[in-house]
């Protein structure tokens, strides 16, 4: 795997809309009784997935929770400066504030979200605690950053100085158009050294899934939301059954790209919904994907949403609108796995 280009090149999934040839493989090895962790696997969205992949197989590989584990996953991109999407150092909204959306699910129903929350780093473990110690499951803006601060977490300065850059770049035109892919220059070069396939064309929310040996699922998904939106506006990522769904007798779902078309179609809830009736995880994202297309006079020809899935034998499915979606597979048989979405729009890499 030399960079990113020769990986997606001789990856199956890049050209192939309805197959996924290694994970079906791997699934297939997986399901069924399963002993010693063998069948656990998780699996999260975009290149950095890959090391939040890794901290979350720490904890699920040694017969951990996956509640936990995708908890301590998702707290890699929280606290990597590099990465202008997801916790600290996040792209701010038009009025340069930095404010972060996050969602926890556990396979038996309950969760916790965060949403619009400033000054604090790790909105996936305030999301925790909105779940485990409030009779609610979501907290916005100023009482969530008020609930944060009485659970002990220190309240703390987001915007980097590279972020205010771009976000003054930004104000010279002051235009909102979200770019599907849009570029994290920084993130990639970050990955460069250490050896890991990062490209120019992904960045954005990660929505982590984790299976155990039993077939118990749990998910998370955290993101610093759409650069340069309004002030309070609030993504799909922490509405339960739009940025994230899981359910125990099923498995999981969730979601990256434009918000707004996926919380209009409830599309995480609709991705498990069409596994329990008997969809594959491939089935349900591509159906998914397909009727935020249908509904979209333009053909959302613009837009870039992505749905990845895990059914709780293991097998998993994802499928975007545009090319570009990246996701990583850990499980015990390879924990750095990055592979690409089949799309609706597809075109080569090249
Ligand atoms: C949102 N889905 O806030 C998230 C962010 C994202 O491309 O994934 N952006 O709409």
């Amino acid at each position: 795997m030399s960079n990113r280009r020769d990986f997606l090149k001789t990856s199956l999934l890049a050209t192939s809309a309805l197959a996924l040839p290694r994970l079906s493989r791997a699934a297939a090895s997986v399901s069924g009784t399963v002993a010693g962790g063998v069948g656990a696997r998780v699996v999260s969205t975009w290149d950095f997935g890959v090391p939040a992949n890794q901290a979350a197989w720490a904890v699920l590989g040694k017969g951990g929770k996956p509640l936990d584990a995708v908890e301590t996953g998702v707290l890699i991109p929280e606290a990597d400066l590099h990465n202008h999407s997801v916790g600290r150092a996040g792209y701010p909204d038009r009025d340069g504030k930095v404010t972060l959306d996050a969602s926890i699910m556990d396979g038996d129903g309950r969760c916790g979200a965060v949403a619009a929350l400033e000054h604090i780093g790790h909105p996936i473990k305030v999301a925790r605690k909105v779940m485990e110690d409030t009779p609610h499951v979501l907290l916005v803006g100023d009482g969530a950053l008020e609930f944060a601060l009485q659970e002990g977490f220190t309240r703390e300065n987001l915007l980097t100085p590279e972020s205010e850059h771009a976000w003054r770049e930004w104000l010279k035109q002051a235009r909102y158009t979200p770019v599907a892919n849009s570029e994290n220059i920084d993130y990639h070069r970050s990955l460069q050294p250490l050896g890991m396939p990062g490209g120019k064309n992904n960045h954005d929310t990660i929505g982590m899934l984790a299976v155990d040996a039993n077939g118990r699922l749990a998910g998370a998904c955290t993101t610093s939301g759409m650069a340069w939106k309004m002030h309070g506006r609030v993504g799909d990522s922490p509405i339960i059954g739009a940025g994230l769904y899981v359910d125990n007798d099923v498995g999981g779902a969730t979601s990256t790209g434009v918000g707004e078309e996926v919380i209009r179609n409830a599309g995480s809830f609709l991705v498990v919904e069409l596994m329990r009736q008997g969809r594959s995880p491939q089935e349900a994202c591509e159906e998914a994907v397909r009727r935020i297309v249908k509904k979209r006079p333009d053909g959302a020809k613009e837009l870039q949403v992505g749905f990845l899935a895990l059914r709780r034998d293991g097998e998993c499915g994802a499928y975007a609108i545009q090319k570009g979606f990246t996701f990583a597979v850990c499980d015990i048989h390879k924990q750095d796995r990055l592979l690409a979405s089949p799309s609706v729009y597809q075109t080569t890499y090249t």
